[in-house]
């Protein structure tokens, strides 16, 4: 079993109600098991003029390939209703993996560490509360280090009931 961090974010149609869904999809993956959620954080888009973004991470232990999961993850997206009209465009469920392992992935369809994480308060701080404080990533960097070069600056915690 290898500890899988997945993004996920929704700025469409509910998108608490989003991210729950698609953790209960996560926990019923083949060969996988939910391991933690973090809370869910609100933003600004990174693109003007789109609704604010609702984002958390979850931590999965899974036997699943790099791309068996990646396929899995779009199959998720697509059951929740993702259109892929425009690159980076709204949208209900957008599943991103951000680390696999110790793994490096660079291949067509799969690169990781996610190119972004370290320029997302959105990512980073939800992967906070689930990773060890001490976490490295495949590349050497310190989740501790990502965090400080990246404040908590337009990011909201929501409480949850
Ligand atoms: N792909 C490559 N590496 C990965 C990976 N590690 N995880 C490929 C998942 N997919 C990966 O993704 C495009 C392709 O990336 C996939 O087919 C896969 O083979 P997509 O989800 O179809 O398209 P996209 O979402 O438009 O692109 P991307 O790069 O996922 O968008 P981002 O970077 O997620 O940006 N603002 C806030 N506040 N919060 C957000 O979550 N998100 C975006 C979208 C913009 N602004 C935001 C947020
Ligand atoms: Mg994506």
């Amino acid at each position: 079993m290898e500890r899988i961090y997945i993004g996920m974010g929704s700025n469409l149609c509910a998108p608490a109600e989003q991210l729950h869904s698609a953790v209960q999809a996560l926990a019923q993956l083949p060969r996988t098991s939910l391991a933690g959620m973090s809370s869910l954080y609100q933003s600004d888009s990174l693109l003007p003029g789109q609704p604010r973004y609702t984002n958390a991470v979850a931590a999965l232990d899974t036997d699943l390939a790099p791309l068996a999961l990646l396929d899995a993850l779009q199959a998720i997206e697509n059951s929740q209703g993702r259109e892929r009209l425009e690159r980076w465009g709204p949208r209900t469920l957008d599943l991103d993996i951000l680390l696999f392992g110790d793994r490096l992935i660079d291949e067509p369809r799969l690169k990781v560490p996610h190119y972004q994480l370290q320029e997302r308060a959105f990512v980073l701080y939800p992967l906070a509360e689930l990773a060890p404080a001490d976490l490295h990533l495949a590349d050497g960097r310190s989740l501790r280090d990502l965090l400080k070069a990246c404040p908590f600056v337009g990011l909201e915690r929501l409480l949850q009931p």
